[in-house]
C-alpha cells in the first residue's frame, strides 16, 4: 500500500465518493492531530507530571485521572477555533461545550470520550480516545437536545488506540479504515483498508467477575462457551478482557470476537455501564461498517433514541453470528 496519509485519503475519498465536505475533513484532521498530542502526553508517563489522579470527579462521579483532564483540554482547544463545530460534548463535562463567541460556528456536533480505559493509565495498558460526529439540526440551538440523535445519524465515528503503536480507526459510513501514526513523519498513514470482522469467533470479552449479577441469557451464553468442547457449543473458546473498550474493540476488529458489557443487577438502575452517545454509538457504527453487529441485548444500538447526553446502555457487539446468538437468547 503506497504511503497514503490521512489527509490524502480524505481528499481522495471526497473526490471519488463526495463523502467528506471540507468542514468535515477539517474536523477529522483536527481530531487526528489532537489524538497525536494525546499520544505524546501519554507517552511521557512518569517522566512528566501526567500520571495519577487529578483530584477531581467527572460528571459520572468518577475520580478523574490527570490524563483524562489533559486529553479533554487538548480536544477542546484543538476544535473550538476552526469554525466547523456548533458545539462539543464530552464524558468529562456535564453540559455541551459551546464554541466561544470569538470564533465562527459550523454545522457539526462532536462528541468524545477523551481517554477511555483510564483505570489502565497508571499500569501502562492500552487506552484510547473515542469520537462521534453528528450534524446540528438546521436552525437548532446547539444545546443538549441537539445532541440527542440516534447513532444511525452519525456522519463519522472513530477511535484512537494508544498501544504499542498509535492507531486511528475511522468510518464515514463507507467501510472502516485504519491509520498508523508514523512518529518520524508525524502523520497517520493508511495501513488497513476496509477492515472486515469475521462472522464467527472463538473469543469473548466480558468482565467475568460480574458473573453472579448477569441475567439468564448472558449466564447461558457465557456458560456454554466456558463449557467448551464437552458443552452444547462443541468447541473450546478463549477469553480476553483489557478493561479498555477501545483495546477490546480493536482486537475484535482485527481478528473477530464478541464484547459484552450486559445489563446486570449491579448496573440495572443506571441502565448499564457504558455510555451510549460517545462510547456505544461510535463503536457500534464502526463494528457494523466492518460487517459486525451491535445490540443492547434486544435492540440495534444505532436505533436507540437517546434521552440524555450521558445515558448508559448495555453493549453486546462484534462477530455477527455470535451477537445474533446472544441477542436471540435474550428474545427467547
Ligand atoms: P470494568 C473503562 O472504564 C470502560 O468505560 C470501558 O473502556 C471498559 O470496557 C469498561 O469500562 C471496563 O469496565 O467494570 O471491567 O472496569
Amino acid at each position: 500500500m503506497k504511503n497514503i496519509t490521512l489527509s490524502r485519503f480524505l481528499i481522495e475519498e471526497q473526490r471519488d465518493k463526495n463523502l467528506i465536505p471540507a468542514d468535515l475533513r477539517l474536523l477529522i484532521e483536527v481530531v487526528a492531530r489532537a489524538c497525536k498530542a494525546i499520544s505524546i502526553a501519554i507517552g511521557k508517563g512518569g517522566l512528566a507530571d501526567v500520571l495519577g489522579g487529578a483530584g477531581s470527579d467527572n460528571v459520572q462521579g468518577e475520580a478523574q485521572k490527570k490524563l483524562d483532564v489533559i486529553s479533554n483540554e487538548i480536544l477542546l482547544e484543538a476544535n473550538e477555533w476552526g469554525g466547523h463545530l456548533a458545539a462539543m460534548a464530552s464524558e468529562e463535562m456535564e453540559l455541551p461545550h459551546p464554541i466561544p463567541n470569538r470564533y465562527p460556528k459550523g454545522e457539526y456536533l462532536l462528541l468524545f470520550d477523551p481517554l477511555d480505559g483510564s483505570s489502565n493509565i497508571d499500569v501502562n495498558v492500552s487506552i484510547g480516545t473515542i469520537f462521534s460526529v453528528l450534524r446540528c439540526p438546521e436552525g437548532a440551538e446547539a444545546n443538549e437536545q441537539a445532541f440527542l440523535q440516534p447513532g444511525n445519524q452519525q456522519l463519522c465515528a472513530g477511535y484512537a488506540v494508544y498501544g504499542p503503536t498509535t492507531l486511528l480507526v475511522l468510518t464515514l459510513g463507507d467501510g472502516v479504515n485504519v491509520f498508523t501514526l508514523d512518529r518520524e513523519m508525524g502523520s497517520f498513514v493508511l495501513t488497513q483498508r476496509n477492515v472486515r470482522i469475521p462472522e464467527d469467533t472463538k473469543e469473548f470479552a466480558i468482565n467475568a467477575s460480574n458473573q453472579r449479577f448477569w441475567e439468564p441469557p448472558v449466564q447461558r451464553y457465557i456458560g456454554e462457551m466456558v463449557a467448551g468442547k464437552e458443552g452444547p457449543r462443541g468447541q473450546d473458546f478463549n477469553m480476553r478482557w483489557v478493561a479498555s473498550m477501545v483495546a477490546d474493540v480493536h482486537r475484535i476488529l482485527s481478528r473477530g470476537g464478541i464484547f459484552l458489557y450486559p445489563l446486570d443487577s449491579k448496573t440495572k438502575a443506571k441502565g448499564g455501564k457504558l455510555r451510549l452517545m460517545y462510547e456505544a454509538n461510535p463503536m457500534a457504527l464502526i463494528v457494523e461498517q466492518a460487517g459486525g453487529k451491535a445490540t443492547d441485548g434486544h435492540r440495534r444500538l444505532l436505533d436507540i433514541q437517546p434521552t440524555g447526553l450521558h445515558q448508559r446502555v448495555p453493549v453486546i457487539l462484534g462477530s455477527k453470528n455470535e451477537v445474533e446468538r446472544v441477542t436471540a437468547y435474550h428474545a427467547g
